[in-house]
């Protein structure tokens, strides 16, 4: 039997747009979250550590974090740890992954393909690292073919498996999922997609092949629980996979409706209330729904302040406000005319983007008629 820790695209040291008030923190929750998946490798005796790329990244990574790196690596031997860089921590010039000296328990791949073997194992590791940001072709065009005499076969890698509904038009690394099945591997250890995947093999069923997603979200789409995936290849090649936790902070995306809602008061007791359900150790992206009163401008700062306790919180006023346009229209005042305008200029917008624009400078229009209104 093999058992591998398999995780992909933590990306240290990322600038994190949006969250520069909490940034240091984050960044040191980042590095909790890399702590707690060697933790996992040590309980679980995992004979690899399988990082598939966008670890650290190339452009901000600091020495400080690559030091962090190498001495949390050196601390699970005899386990291996294996990094196929990918294209935000590419094997090129100035990496860390050339600069520095790594533990002896270390391999990091590079633009040609590597193959390890660990006979008493009976296991080869294969892996790929991305040489500069921007590959556009498959690197499994170069793939040297399988090794003769080994039972277990696991391959490392950093690109976006093609299955024919993939909507990106020029997408990093392709990788045709026909193609990774011929490779013959008894598993695949990928990373980029941000999200988890499996994909089963098609003529023998199962899982031959995953991405784990963020272990800690890095973007605010990235919400839940986020994992690495534990991995056991049993000698007759069946391969048992579990998704394991480790995110050191949750982000969570809630929606609130301001149907009815017509004081501030009232609207403070919905958010509070809403929000007990959650811990204040979660990054929290509240978005503010539906037709509201339209003299109830929501009172964002307030909201902030009253909020505190939350490590970190975003609202978004979404609302539209209640006010009856047609009437206004029809009464022909400045006001009226002022949104018939704005209505005529959505309507003639031809693209989307213009038409968006149009609908918030109209959004607006009724927010300040609606903070009037008696
Ligand atoms: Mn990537």
């Amino acid at each position: 039997m093999v058992s591998f820790i398999h995780m992909a695209d933590v990306h240290l040291d990322a600038p994190l747009i949006s969250l520069s008030a909490v940034y240091e923190q984050r960044q040191y929750d980042f590095r909790q979250t890399m702590q707690r998946v060697r933790d996992l490798v040590i309980a679980k005796q995992a004979d690899f550590w399988l990082i598939a790329g966008d670890l650290l990244e190339y452009y901000g990574g600091t020495r400080t974090t690559a030091l962090f790196l190498q001495e949390l690596f050196a601390s699970v031997e005899p386990a291996v740890v294996c990094i196929a860089p990918g294209n935000h921590d590419p094997w090129m010039a100035g990496s860390f992954y050339l600069t520095l000296e790594w533990p002896a328990n270390v391999i990091i791949f590079t633009p040609e393909w590597g193959v390890y073997e660990f006979p008493e194992k009976s296991c080869v590791i294969y892996g790929w690292g991305f040489p500069h940001a921007h590959v556009h072709d498959s690197p499994l065009a170069d793939f040297p073919g399988k090794l003769p005499d080994y039972r277990h076969h696991i391959m490392l890698l950093h690109g976006s498996v093609q299955t024919g509904a993939e909507p990106e038009h020029h997408p990093y690394a392709p990788l045709p999922l026909a193609a990774l099945v011929q490779t013959e591997m008894d598993y695949v250890a990928l990373g980029h997609i941000h999200k988890p995947i499996q994909y089963n093999h098609p003529a023998r069923g199962g899982v031959f092949a995953a991405y784990p997603g963020t272990p800690e979200g890095l973007t605010a789409k990235e919400t839940g629980e986020r994992s690495v995936l534990y991995g056991q290849l049993s000698d007759s090649g069946e391969l048992r996979l579990e998704p394991i936790p480790v995110q050191t902070r949750q982000i969570r995306r809630l929606e609130l409706e301001l149907g009815g809602v017509e004081t501030t008061e009232k609207l403070i007791q919905l958010v509070e209330e809403q929000l007990r359900e959650h811990s204040p150790a979660d990054l929290l992206y509240v978005q503010l729904t539906g037709e509201r009163a339209a003299h109830l401008n929501p009172p964002l700062e307030l909201l902030y302040e009253r909020c505190k306790s939350f490590f970190y919180i975003h609202f978004e006023d979404h609302t539209w406000p209640d006010v009856d346009e047609e009437q206004f229209i029809a009464e022909g005042s400045l006001l009226g005319r002022w949104l018939r305008r704005l209505r005529a200029l959505e309507a003639d917008s031809e693209d989307r983007r213009k038409r968006e624009i149009a609908q918030l400078a109209r959004r607006e229009a009724l927010k300040r008629i609606g903070g009037n209104l008696r």
